[in-house]
């Protein structure tokens, strides 16, 4: 696949991603700029595992979980992928959702993608950082490979406020990377998951390019460090509902 065509603008939505193919460009720390928001969709169904199952299954459980007059927050957006699942699933419940991003490049590219969109559930972009961004009555809120992006020091107080801004019956929807703390679980996840990334296209120079990238940006953490940090955030019941190799999907619950 090379190009995805906008059939409103003619210019490609999205191209393949090639990023990691260059040996002439530096490196450098990976960042969330124009190049990357250009080939996210394909950066990221080649590199998270089950990543196009997740993408409808956050609309299945914003499905359950989302009330009427409250709003449901998707944080680290992207592109919308996320935001439009739970536009889905919100239906025709009088619900506000909010898709926030701070990267302009991926806002920019991201409200195209909305535009594309024929739902008519409210669904409002925003440019900021999440670690500033006012949360309040919330029913379904999702953070869908983005937590691993936060500095680990600054991830319990982001937890607190999502579930201080939660009504009672609503839910976080919590995507992440991990880490094990068995030696040798940890290789063999993340074997699979390079073979993953091989029978998608990446050569081995891609893979091992992209890894020192993104090794001092994205910060994994194990299952029993974010289900013991979201009890003591104040959800009051967590299970894990998602696994394919080194990803998994937590649904944070507070009681009704
Ligand atoms: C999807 N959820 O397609 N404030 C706001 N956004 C941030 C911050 C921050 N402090 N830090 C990182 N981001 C999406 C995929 S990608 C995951 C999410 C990945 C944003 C960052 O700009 C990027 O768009 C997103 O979090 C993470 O379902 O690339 O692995």
């Amino acid at each position: 696949m090379s190009k995805t065509n906008n059939p409103k603008s003619r210019e490609p939505l999205f191209e393949a991603d090639r990023i990691y193919t260059d040996t002439t460009s530096e490196g450098g720390d990976f960042r969330f700029d124009a190049a990357v928001a250009r080939v996210f969709p394909d950066m990221i169904r080649r590199s998270v595992p089950g990543y196009t199952t997740l993408i409808p299954m956050i609309g299945i459980i914003t499905a359950r979980f989302a009330q009427d007059g409250t709003r449901c927050y998707d944080l680290g957006c992207s592109l919308g992928a996320s935001t439009l699942a739970m536009r889905h699933g919100v239906g025709d419940r009088d619900c506000q959702v909010i898709g926030i991003d701070n990267s302009p490049d991926m806002i920019e590219r991201g409200r195209h993608f909305v535009a594309l969109d024929d739902h008519p559930a409210l669904v409002e972009l925003r440019c900021e950082d999440i670690l500033d961004t006012q949360l309040e009555n919330a029913s379904v809120t999702t953070l869908n490979f983005t937590l691993q992006f936060i500095e680990p020091g600054q991830r319990p107080e982001l937890l607190s406020r999502i579930a201080r801004a939660t009504q009672p019956g609503g839910a976080l929807i919590l995507s992440e990377k991990i880490r094990f703390e068995m030696d040798w679980e940890q290789t063999l996840q993340t074997d699979l998951h390079h073979d993953f990334k091989r029978a998608n296209g990446y050569s081995d120079l891609e893979i091992s390019r992209k890894r020192s990238a993104i090794e001092q940006v994205l910060i994994p953490e194990t299952i029993g460090t974010h289900r013991e940090r979201l009890l003591d955030a104040g959800f009051d019941r967590v299970t894990l509902w998602y696994q394919s190799f080194n990803f998994v999907s937590l649904l944070a619950l507070k009681q009704a």
